[in-house]
């Protein structure tokens, strides 16, 4: 009997790309899968997990690309044997809980853990990048961010095509963004945090960078300073990274590091303008990263751009990655 696998928001974009993953790698036929669409009641404003939960008790995994929510529901009523990989927000800063990036902390992944973490979309690539120069010790992070609209959802790319197709003056939807998002850049939609004491205007999308980025990294109180930004770009987003390191390292060093680093693509040819852009960063499971330099007044200060598919390396394509390891470890102890 094939062990079956739930995917709550199977309808969302992350849905659709970790259904699209699992048939690419023959894992689709390997599983009974049972997908769960939000809003099958069209009146419902969020989707009931209510009717479902009998459904779910009997499922080994459960992929959630949907609310928090319905995290914290499904994650109260795992049993033994019963893994979640959860792409909310909802488990990410639980001490219990590992935030995995595989290519740098898979070894948190175990049989005996009963709910994984994926990162929010610009930390997790964000990591890739910062991973490899581990090595040179990490002293500080200055980060923007040049967001994609599809990282608010089909809502958010529905919103932003309309506009790109609108005259300038037409009256438009603005419902996701707040604003036109079509020929304009406007500050990350998520709400700001007026009166927080640690950081006081600083938004929630950047409050989760800031934290989840120090506890993939294992650097608790690496000092990062971030602006996150949304631009008129359907798909991936683009980040410009400052790095002040504790050695000295050559532009040519760097270069080789990217060139043999999984999960990672050089794209770095001065003479041709060509660096990471979203358009070339879409579809792929890799991270560009390139436009690396150093910073002439400062001899361990480094910068660099990267672009990254949100929907893939930061979130579907890592979840699967997660799911690959876990049955991986689940065989050995099977064994
Ligand atoms: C964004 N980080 O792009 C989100 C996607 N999860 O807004």
């Amino acid at each position: 009997m094939r062990d079956k696998l739930a995917i709550i928001g199977a309808s969302g974009l992350v849905g659709e790309e970790f259904i699209k993953i699992l048939k690419e790698e023959n894992k689709f036929d390997q599983f009974e899968i049972l997908k769960f669409r939000r809003n099958r009641n069209e009146e419902e404003a969020e989707w009931s997990l209510s009717e479902d939960l009998d459904k779910l008790r009997e499922c080994k995994f459960i992929f959630n690309a949907a609310s928090s929510e319905a995290a914290k529901s499904v994650g109260a009523l795992l049993r033994d044997g019963q893994y979640l990989i959860d792409n909310s927000s909802a488990y990410r800063m639980d001490p219990s809980v590992p935030l995995v990036v595989p290519e740098i902390n898979a070894h948190l992944i175990s049989t005996t853990q009963k709910i994984f973490a994926n990162p929010n979309c610009t930390a997790a690539i964000l990591c890739m990048s910062l991973h490899p120069l581990q090595k040179f010790g990490i002293k500080q992070l200055i980060v923007s961010t040049y967001q994609a609209a599809s990282g608010a959802g089909k809502e958010g790319l529905t919103e932003l095509r309309a506009q790109l197709k609108a005259d300038k003056g037409a009256t438009l939807s603005t419902n996701v963004f707040g604003y036109r998002l079509g020929g304009n850049v406007i500050s990350h939609n998520s709400a700001v945090r007026g009166s927080d004491k640690e950081a006081p205007g600083f938004n929630d999308e950047e409050f989760k960078v800031i934290e989840e980025t120090r506890k993939i990294m294992n650097l608790p109180t690496l000092p990062v300073s971030i602006t996150c930004v949304r631009v008129p770009v359907e798909r991936a987003h683009t980040e410009t990274v400052v790095l002040d390191l504790e050695q000295e390292v050559s532009v040519e060093e760097l270069r080789k590091i990217y060139r043999d680093q999984a999960g990672v693509k050089l794209v770095d040819e001065a003479a041709k303008n060509y660096f990471p852009m979203p358009l070339e960063a879409e579809g792929k499971r890799e991270v560009l990263v390139g436009r690396l330099r150093k910073d002439p007044t400062l001899s361990q200060r480094i910068l660099f751009m990267i672009s990254g598919d949100q929907l893939l390396k930061g979130a579907a394509w890592n979840a699967y990655q997660i799911f690959e390891v876990l049955l991986q470890k689940i065989s050995i102890a099977e064994r």
